[in-house]
């Protein structure tokens, strides 16, 4: 049995994290332990994204530690000071195009910082066998969340399966695709209990605005122009960031050790039809003129080693842990707009930091 009682979760001040966080302790009544937030707050992340839950839970069942997860001496001490038993490891570099940029920042993190904590974890949890042989405890979890991008890039036809083989193409993807063979590694050479699982391009509250849905959101609003990279027509599969969540809340209560499971959202869309539908939705909640937006649409030069097409299977994960999702993109969408009209704050919180400078420098000149 799986303990789940002192879950650490290493970038639990990004997106995805602070929104797991927020499900956990918010939305999950059988969940009775506690949350330990490993995060560096890197340009990504947001200490603001956890107010509430600080106010709610700080110093009983959430707690939050700046650190690096390459500082092995920091996160050591992590695991021995809250006794962890659980780690849902969220912490990465997550942009491609910052990968394109800088790659060296993913290696570090998403490579050493991995191996980081898995080493960690593995002395950290380190038993006896009944035979007198070294081993790892059975009660504890490392659960490593990646991205369907590993997968590397479909044609018109055809989805990524969990037996797909890996093909990454650009820095990120081979940097969470490094990650994702050391996790079975540490599994399958020192018996660590892990899971992993692969996501597809997730939307929602707290999103940093560099990736496309809240780019393009900010921009309308500001009456910016709307970046379209290449001919606009490359594809991506979408899922409210609440569903990924619950997905992998899933995997760490009922998947199978050593198993890894896809997360999807069955729900394709090229880059420019999925624009023109958000330009709908924003143009009516914020009273614009969808026309005039519309206008706005500039095709630029095309993201190097520009994958085509994502799409995943999920299956497994649907019919082993009866996972489903809880929103249709069109419901999900609406919330994301509604999020932004209506956090204003947190909004300007991202702006006035490196923000507007990385967007002028980097996406502005495009
Ligand atoms: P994000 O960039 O919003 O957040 C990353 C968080 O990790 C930030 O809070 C940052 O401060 C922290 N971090 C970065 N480097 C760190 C370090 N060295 N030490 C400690 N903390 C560090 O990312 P996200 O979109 O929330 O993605 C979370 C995870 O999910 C990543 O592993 C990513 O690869 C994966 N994923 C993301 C998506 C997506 O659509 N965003 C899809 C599938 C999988
Ligand atoms: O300005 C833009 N214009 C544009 O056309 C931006 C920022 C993106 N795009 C295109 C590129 C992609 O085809 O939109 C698509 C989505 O781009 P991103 O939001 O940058 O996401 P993507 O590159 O698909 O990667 C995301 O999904 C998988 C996350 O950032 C990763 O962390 C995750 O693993």
């Amino acid at each position: 049995m799986r303990k789940l009682t002192n879950v650490l979760v290493t970038g639990g001040a990004g997106f995805i994290g602070c929104n797991f966080i927020h499900v956990l302790l918010q939305k999950t009544p059988s969940f009775k332990g506690r949350v330990i937030n490993l995060d560096a707050l890197t340009y990504a992340g947001n200490a603001a994204s956890l107010a509430d839950v600080e106010s709610d839970f700080g110093g009983s069942r959430y707690f939050f530690e700046r650190a690096d997860i390459t500082d092995r001496a920091a996160v050591e001490a992590i695991f021995k000071k809250y006794d962890i038993d659980t780690v849902i490891h969220f912490a990465a570099e997550s942009h491609v195009d910052r990968s394109i940029l800088g790659p060296e920042a993913f290696i570090k993190t998403n490579v050493m910082g991995t191996f980081t904590l898995l080493d960690a974890a593995r002395n950290f949890w380190a038993d006896t066998n009944a035979d007198g042989t070294k081993g790892i405890r059975s009660d504890v979890l490392f659960h490593h969340v990646s991205t369907d991008e590993v997968y590397g890039s479909l044609g018109d036809t055809g989805y990524f399966t969990e037996t797909t083989p890996y093909d990454p193409r650009s820095p990120y993807s081979a940097s969470k695709a490094s990650s994702d063979h050391l996790v079975f590694a540490y599994h399958h050479t020192y018996g660590l209990p892990v899971t992993l699982s692969n996501c597809s391009n997730n939307y929602g509250p707290y999103h940093f605005p560099e990736k496309l849905i809240p780019l393009m959101i900010l921009n309308m609003l500001e009456g910016k122009s709307l970046p379209v990279y290449g001919d606009g027509k490359n594809i991506r599969d979408w899922l409210f960031v609440e569903d990924h969540n619950t997905a992998v809340w899933a995997i760490v209560n009922k998947g199978r050790t050593g198993e890894k499971y896809n997360i999807g959202g069955e729900n394709e869309w090229t880059n420019i039809d999925l624009l023109h539908r958000l330009i709908d939705i924003v143009a009516e909640k914020a009273k614009l003129d969808p026309a005039k937006v519309r206008s706005t649409i500039t095709y630029v030069k095309d993201r190097p080693g520009h994958d085509r097409r994502y799409a995943i299977d999920c299956s497994k994960l649907k019919a082993e842990l009866g996972w489903k999702q809880s929103v249709t993109f069109e419901q999900g969408l609406a919330k994301t707009v509604d999020w932004y009209l209506n956090n204003e704050k947190w909004v300007e919180g991202i702006k006035s930091g490196d923000y507007k400078n990385w967007v002028e420098k980097n996406y502005t000149a495009r």
